[in-house]
């Protein structure tokens, strides 16, 4: 399965759900599909998508809030499952798209096809975490965890093939933070 087969099928489920985004071109390809106003794009900073993720959870509790994250950012801030395990927002979902590589800086290896990252989260404290590896099971695994108490975890097996003439997410981080935040005002 190609990574951007991961956004073809999640974001026709989308309403207005917060979505924050892991930088690279998680960002990039989730940004080319579809913009919303209600993606935050975290550009440049790696490992934080979760940790934002996390605290627009705890701020907004009556919103479901979904972090698109990639293998290496969880490897990176992995004590930030513990985190969310420990927190337990119920409103939480955490999509990884697991390549087994640091695609957006050339491929290099993680070590994502030693560590069972669904396990790690399972063992963290989520209340569930799923692993699939075939677009079918993509939108019945994302559904169940939507309509589940949280946090869940969804890890998804793809192979390293973003298209590198995707273009760059055009806003700037200061716009990305504005219309995010605004769009999580009461309405
Ligand atoms: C702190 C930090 N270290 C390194 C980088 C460079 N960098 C940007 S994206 C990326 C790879 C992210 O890997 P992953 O989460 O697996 O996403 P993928 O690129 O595979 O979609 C790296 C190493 C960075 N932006 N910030
Ligand atoms: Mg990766």
């Amino acid at each position: 399965m190609r990574g951007i087969e991961v956004f073809q099928e999640i974001i026709p489920l989308l309403k207005d759900e917060p979505v924050v985004h892991a930088n690279g071109f998680i960002c990039r390809e989730s940004f080319a599909l579809q913009d919303r106003e209600e993606n935050f794009y975290m550009i440049g900073s790696m490992g934080l998508a979760s940790s934002i993720g996390l605290g627009v959870a705890i701020c907004k509790p009556d919103r479901k809030v979904i972090v698109l994250d990639g293998d290496g950012n969880v490897l990176m801030a992995m004590g930030t499952l513990a985190m969310i395990g420990a927190e337990a927002p119920n409103n939480l979902v955490h999509v990884v798209i697991d390549n087994e590589v640091y695609e957006s800086t050339g491929k290099q290896r993680s070590i994502s096809n030693a560590v069972a990252l669904e396990q790690v989260a399972k063992s963290s404290g989520y209340r569930e975490a799923l692993r699939v590896d075939k677009k079918e099971e993509i939108k019945p695994a994302f559904e169940r965890l939507m309509n589940s108490e949280g946090p869940g975890f969804l890890l998804i097996k793809v192979e390293a093939c973003f298209d590198p003439k995707t273009g760059r997410v055009t806003h700037t981080p200061e716009e990305i933070k504005e219309r995010f935040m605004n769009t999580l005002l009461p309405h």
